[in-house]
């Protein structure tokens, strides 16, 4: 059996999705911007999965949402705009953000910084979650904007968006939100929140590759990260990619038609399977409490057992699930999250991040649950860093213990 639990790196693209995009690569396959018949007749259908788009998270004629190649350009286009637009003018020197942000954040951060931009890395509480009232303390007349994640990849612990978009507005400061894991994951609704950019990505709510967006209320002014041929009202050039619109406006609208109903159905699933990992395996834990995270989420810490090895592990048996983060996959990094909420280096590494989707069966979750306790017991008997249960001379049992 192959079971797909890294749902939060990517999804599988929905058979709809992958139908209604087919016609755009080998029948109305012409360029948008050409006069002729073969472009014109491709933008019906551009238009209404721009409005897809819209109505999914409640965008109003006033917004604009712009479509990128993914969202870590979404990410990078609001920070380097504000660098150019506001900071590099000398009226603003700062940004905030969290530690738990995705390296498309982080990464664009410290560049800044070697540009001379002050940047001031939020820490967060003990469920991985940064609180309005941190976030204000560190607002300062010089801070140009907050940067702030909707729900975090590796926990999928929701953020009080909220309530730092109205902070922000308050102070007089552009909030971006990177909503990557929210949208069709939970409702996003941009009029409730109010950010002022939002960016997001069609792989991961089952739509294709390579297209995202970036939300901008109320159209306002942002430099391009792309000049050109003027494309998308000079926002950002480049060929529209045609099928990856009309994929990614199908997908967001099948992802948040039936969101509440599609929701319960995963979360059962996630609970039962942490209800029984928890249960079943000794000295574990998982971050966060599941009533604030994404419903598809876990991040579990099995002591004494390195993440990388667990992966190994569940790889043999058919099983796909992450440590954390794909992009720092390769660099076998301690868990992000774990790290900020406190952990020592040893205990980050034992994180194992399971994400759902909504295709998930029960058959897979029953099929894992077996699984993954023998990888544990396997590589537990092997650890050196894991005391086993050892039977005593007088034949009973010591209780597991953490070196
Ligand atoms: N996170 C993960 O395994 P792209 O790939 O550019 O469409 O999305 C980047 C991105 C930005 N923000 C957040 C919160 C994300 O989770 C991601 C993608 C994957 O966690 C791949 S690194």
């Amino acid at each position: 059996m192959k079971v797909y639990l890294d749902n939060n790196a990517t999804t599988m693209t929905a058979p709809e999705v992958v139908e209604e995009m087919l016609p755009f690569f080998s029948q109305m396959y012409g360029n948008p911007n050409s006069l002729h018949k073969f472009g014109t007749q491709t933008h019906p259908h551009i238009s209404k999965a721009i409005d897809r788009i819209y109505t999914a998270i409640n965008a109003n004629d006033n917004d604009d949402v712009v479509i990128t190649s993914c969202a870590t350009e979404s990410n990078n286009w609001v920070l380097k705009s504000v660098y150019n637009d506001k900071i590099k003018k000398g009226e603003k020197n700062h940004i905030v953000t969290t530690e738990v942000e995705h390296p498309s954040i982080l990464s664009t951060c410290k560049w800044l910084e070697e540009q001379g931009v002050k940047v001031t890395y939020l820490p967060v509480n003990e469920e991985g979650v940064v609180e309005p009232h941190v976030v204000k303390s560190f607002i300062t007349d010089k801070t140009a904007l907050v940067s702030v994640m909707w729900a975090n990849n590796e926990t999928g612990m929701i953020f009080p968006v909220k309530e730092i978009a109205q902070i922000c507005h308050e102070k007089g400061v552009l909030f971006h939100t990177d909503a990557v894991q929210a949208v069709g994951k939970i409702p996003v609704d941009v009029q409730n929140v109010r950010p002022d950019f939002m960016s997001f990505s069609a792989h991961k709510f089952h739509g294709p590759k390579g297209v995202g967006a970036l939300y901008i209320r109320d159209s306002q002014a942002l430099t391009p990260l792309l000049h050109g041929g003027e494309q998308m009202g000079g926002r950002r050039s480049g060929t529209l990619n045609v099928p990856g619109i009309i994929g990614m406006g199908k997908a967001i609208e099948m992802a948040t038609e039936h969101l509440e109903e599609t929701m319960a159905k995963v979360r059962a699933k996630r609970d039962r399977l942490e209800d029984a990992l928890l249960e079943i395996i000794p000295d574990t834990f998982t971050v966060g409490s599941r009533d604030r995270r994404t419903p598809n989420t876990i991040l579990i810490s099995i002591r004494g057992v390195e993440g990388e090895g667990m992966l190994w592990d569940l790889n043999r048996y058919g099983i796909g699930a992450s440590t954390g983060s794909a992009c720092a996959s390769e660099d076998l990094e301690a868990n992000t999250v774990m790290l900020a909420i406190g952990a020592d280096h040893e205990l980050a590494h034992t994180g194992i991040r399971l994400s759902l989707s909504r295709y998930t069966t029960d058959e897979e979750i029953d099929y894992v649950i077996e699984h993954f306790k023998q990888a544990v017991d396997r590589l537990r008997a092997i650890s050196s860093s894991y005391a086993k249960v050892q039977p005593t001379p007088g034949g009973e049992t010591k209780e597991c213990e953490l070196h």
